[in-house]
């Protein structure tokens, strides 16, 4: 991992520096300014400075080798631009502890680095009890003073992708057939658009027969919106109008590759109708089921969710609306309460491209960077 510092003269100057360095993959890890020294402290605003950082290929064996000595002095010049770059940010940030070693490595006390990631994660709306967790978890992995940026950036990263597990998406191997998957989740959440999206992507990109069922006869309009889509793919949709015509409607779907249950949005906090939620499910008996969040939920609101759906022995998770909020800290929450599979994000209104499988690695940087 190559962390470096950027100093410019205001923030897309010195965004395009970290780019023109490190490419698009940089995890900016913060962004500061800085005062000038002397006289143009009083003419100029503050110079812009970027903390980021950006893995390296693990196979240095790849890496070729050339002695052009254009390359060789290239390199020096480089080396002594740098050099001075070095001296400038040592002369502006006096005030600071941070050192840079020869290696462009930086040299700060643990606690300085460790604030800055602590605070991108709060800024990123990460609670303080998911913070806890992973520090806890990083004090019992040794994380010390004497640690530089790196191994305390690699730490925290690496004990977020833990936290966050490897995703799973819907998968139709195996001989049962069909599968069986359900939706569910708060009211407007986005279940019967999500249903549609993975249905298209199973229908078309795969060319799998799915059969819909849907057991949201409340609004007016919900059999419809699903009955569009359907026409539009081409799928079959049942519409049930009692938890106990479940099974009926699964099993005329039996030479279906895969069969999705979209149901009502009820409120968790109206018992009789959250009642009605847990019959359609133990009725389903799906193999699959995939509790929806929205990615923009307070997180008060989504203990009570996730308490409330906590009646379902396992579940996967899909956060939805990802288009709508700036911060993620959400996910990385949820994954501390409950330890559960992520899957999906949806990340628009349109069907069925605005769906993708969670990339945990670019998560992982988003919620430990300072990224605007
Ligand atoms: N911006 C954005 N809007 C979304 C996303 N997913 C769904 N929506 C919109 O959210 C609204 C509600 O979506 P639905 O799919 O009807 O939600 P639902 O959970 O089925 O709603 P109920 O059945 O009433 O509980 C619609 O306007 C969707 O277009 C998303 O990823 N991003
Ligand atoms: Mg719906």
């Amino acid at each position: 991992m190559k962390i470096r510092r950027y100093i410019a003269n205001n923030e897309s100057e010195a965004y395009l520096k970290v780019k023109m360095d490190l490419g698009n993959d940089a995890v900016i890890l913060n962004t500061r300014k800085v005062k000038r020294t002397g006289f143009l402290r009083f003419i100029k605003p503050p110079l812009v400075e970027i903390l980021a950082s950006l893995e390296e290929e693990e196979d240095e064996g790849q890496k070729i080798v050339m002695e052009d000595p254009k390359v060789k002095e290239l390199e020096d010049k480089v080396k002594s631009m740098e050099n001075m770059i070095e001296k400038i940010y040592n002369q502006i940030t006096a005030e600071h502890s941070g050192k840079v070693s020869n290696n462009n490595q930086i040299v700060m006390p643990t606690t300085k680095i460790y604030d800055v990631i602590v605070e991108n994660m709060r800024n990123n709306d990460v609670d303080e009890d998911t913070i806890t967790t992973i520090i806890n978890k990083l004090k019992e992995q040794g994380l010390d003073e004497s640690s530089n940026v790196n191994e305390v950036f690699t730490m925290f990263r690496k004990e977020v992708i833990r936290t966050l597990k490897q995703p799973t998406s819907i998968t139709l191997e195996g001989n049962k057939k069909p599968k069986v998957v359900m939706f569910l989740g708060p009211t407007g959440v986005g279940k019967t658009t999500t249903l549609a999206k993975i249905a298209a992507n199973f229908m078309i990109r795969e060319h799998k027969k799915v059969g819909l069922i849907t057991a949201d006869t409340y609004r007016i309009a919900a059999v419809e919106q699903l009955k569009t889509y359907s026409e539009i793919m081409g799928a079959p949709v049942s519409v049930i109008y009692s938890p106990n015509e479940m099974q009926d409607a699964i099993s005329k779907y039996a030479d279906s590759d895969l069969v999705l249950i979209d149901t009502p949005g009820k409120s968790h906090k109206n018992k009789k109708h959250f009642d009605e939620i847990k019959e359609l499910y133990n009725q389903a008996k799906p193999d699959d089921v995939f509790l929806l969040i929205s990615a923009g939920t307070k997180m008060k609101d989504c203990k009570e969710i996730l308490k409330a759906y906590g009646f379902m022995n396992d579940y996967k998770l899909i956060f939805t609306k990802v288009d709508e909020t700036e911060s993620l800290g959400i996910v990385l929450n949820v994954m501390n309460i409950t330890g559960k599979r992520l899957s999906y994000f949806t990340t628009g209104q349109s069907v069925p491209d605005d769906i993708e499988t969670i990339n945990v690695d670019q998560l992982s940087k988003k919620l430990l960077g300072n990224e605007r």
